[in-house]
């Protein structure tokens, strides 16, 4: 059988008229991991499997759905995440028109998360929760006559004759061994169309792995909250970085696991089979980590296996506030595995978040005072953003105004970028304005400076530099183009921006 896979194209995105910056690299920078195991199970069964990550590809609705047609498919399914799904909505639209006998598969977060919502606004025929490699292969199945759709675990889909118009079947049981699946079919798409933004590249080509699925902990504004860890073994793991540095040329690979440092046994076992190989000399690596699972023993042995970067969720530098989240850390821990992170070489970076519920202009500012108290490299800082089936979700229900408010009900590219919920005690404006100087006060400092110029190493590095240069002006002065008065201003020369908050 034909079957096509689209990561849908970000038209609604797009009409805001002006792409940000951010957008520009984040929507574009790392493969759909999960279309791609999918598209490798297939594979591996026997069907003719097609990829399009629209998005990435510069596909608008119209060329995604000539792509489509071209490949003539017998089943086309789409994921969308939350943000995408306004264009997604569009894309099933239009795909029903151009191709009315093809069944419509919707995957992917969004549906998983708000089953109901996402089928009553579209016109998918079914939508895959959770996990889909095999729920994929039994669609497969029941497209042939081999089954019912009542007999596919994990899907939702039409029954004008149910309640609600819609069936749900039993939950699909979460994969348990990971290492049965095959490494994701990236020969699919065409190659190194993802740029790493620039303070995360470090080698090219760079290709995105993921290690584990899911995660233990309980952080009240993340998705992945509670949603039961899996790994896969270290022998797998060195299995693909090899496949990857063999049949790709990649020297440079960003483990985007949601917690690779999950079982500090488990990394030392990857670590010593980097090594074993001598892999750690060929390829570099990122991986993810909480603060409280590393030692510097851990650390340094991930520095000589190539690791050149750990990630750390810390999110706020106010205990009342990393209590409210439910970081589980405290500001000591993260004193010491940033420290130690440091000094092993790894060039730690940390995401932080303003505008938690519990927020206020002082808390803001001593999280940023926290961050820049520590030897960090690099920071992302996000507005936080309610998303569906999150513990501050329904945290927001049960007791929302006592919080703040929600100023913008979109769940488009502004996200993260641009309030859309305020604490009490804040404007908008204030949030926007404490996000860009977060940015600039830890950047625009001769040792986050200084420690960038170290990490120089030729024209290419200046390069990526100046290309990024729209990219530093938004989020350093929320404007879209760098100016030399917004410099002056920035290094104290000029007085006070309003182009900064402007
Ligand atoms: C790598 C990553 C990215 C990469 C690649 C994204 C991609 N298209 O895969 C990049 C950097 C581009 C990215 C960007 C963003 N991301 Co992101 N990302 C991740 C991350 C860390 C890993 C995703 C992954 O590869 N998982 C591994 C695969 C195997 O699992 P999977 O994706 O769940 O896929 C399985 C199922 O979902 C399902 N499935 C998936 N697709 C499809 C399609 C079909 C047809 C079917 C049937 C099934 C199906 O089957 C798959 C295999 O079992 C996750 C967190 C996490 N650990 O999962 C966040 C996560 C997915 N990202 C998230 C967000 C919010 C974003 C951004 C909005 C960030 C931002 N601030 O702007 C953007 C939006 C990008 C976009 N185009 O929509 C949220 C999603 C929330 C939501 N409700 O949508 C997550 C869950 C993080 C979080 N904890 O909140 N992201
Ligand atoms: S923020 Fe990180 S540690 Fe917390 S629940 Fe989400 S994935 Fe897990």
């Amino acid at each position: 059988m034909r079957i096509l896979l689209v990561n849908p194209p970000i038209d609604s995105v797009l009409a805001h008229g002006h792409v940000s910056p951010v957008t520009a690299y984040l929507f574009y920078n790392s493969a759909p991991l999960g279309i791609l195991y999918i598209a490798a199970m297939l594979e591996q069964h026997g069907h003719e499997v097609g990829v399009i990550d629209a998005a990435a590809q510069g596909l608008d609705v119209a060329g995604t759905v000539r792509e489509v047609e071209a490949f003539r498919p017998d089943i086309v399914g789409v994921g969308s995440f939350t943000v995408t799904f306004e264009t997604t909505r569009v894309l099933g639209r239009a795909l029903k028109e151009a191709l009315p006998g093809v069944p419509l598969i919707l995957g992917s977060y969004h549906v998983t998360l708000v089953p109901h919502e996402a089928m009553a606004q579209s016109d998918f025929d079914v939508g895959v929760l959770g996990e889909g490699e095999h729920t994929m292969l039994d669609l497969v199945d029941w497209h042939a006559g081999r089954r019912t759709l009542a007999q596919v675990d994990g899907i939702v889909f039409r029954d004008p004759s149910a309640q609600g118009g819609l069936v749900f079947t039993p939950p699909r049981k979460k994969l348990r061994e990971l290492d049965e699946l095959p490494y994701p079919a990236r020969h699919l798409l065409p190659r190194n169309i993802y740029k790493p933004i620039p303070v995360d590249d470090h080698a090219f080509p760079k290709f995105a792995m993921i290690t584990s699925r899911g995660c233990p902990h309980a952080c009240a504004f993340c998705q992945k909250s509670r949603s039961g860890y899996r790994s896969h073994s270290p022998r797998y793991v060195v299995d693909e970085v090899e496949h990857l540095v063999r049949d790709f040329g990649a020297r440079d690979i960003a483990f985007v696991d949601s917690l690779f440092c999950a079982n500090k046994k488990r990394v030392h076992g990857i670590c010593d089979e980097l090594i074993r190989r001598g892999l750690h000399e060929q390829v570099s690596w990122t991986c993810s980590s909480r603060v409280e699972v590393v030692d510097r023993e851990l650390l340094a042995h991930m520095k000589e296996a190539g690791c050149w970067r750990t990630r750390f969720g810390i999110e706020s530098g106010n205990d009342q506030v990393l209590d409210f989240i439910s970081k589980g850390i405290t500001k000591e821990k993260i004193r010491d595995a940033i420290t130690w992170a440091d000094e092993v070489g790894l060039r730690p970076k940390a995401f932080f978040m303003v505008g938690h519920m519990p927020d206020t202009r002082e808390s803001i500012e001593e999280t940023i005072a926290f961050a820049k108290s520590l030897p960090l490299h690099d920071v992302t800082v996000q507005i936080n953003t309610l998303l569906p089936e999150t513990p501050q979700m329904e945290i927001w229900r049960r007791e929302g105004h006592r919080w703040g408010r929600v100023v913008n009900e979109s769940d488009d590219e502004k996200s993260f970028w641009e309030p859309t919920f305020v604490p009490w005690g804040l404007e908008p404006q204030e949030v926007v304005e404490l996000h860009r100087r977060f940015y600039r006060e830890f950047y625009f400092r001769p040792v986050t400076l200084a420690r960038h110029a170290e990490a120089i190493e030729s024209w290419r590095d200046v390069a990526k530099y100046v290309q990024a240069s729209n990219l530093f002006s938004f989020l350093f002065f929320n404007a879209q183009r760098p100016s030399l008065r917004m410099l002056r201003n920035a290094f104290g020369t000029g007085g006070q921006g309003n182009e900064a908050t402007g």
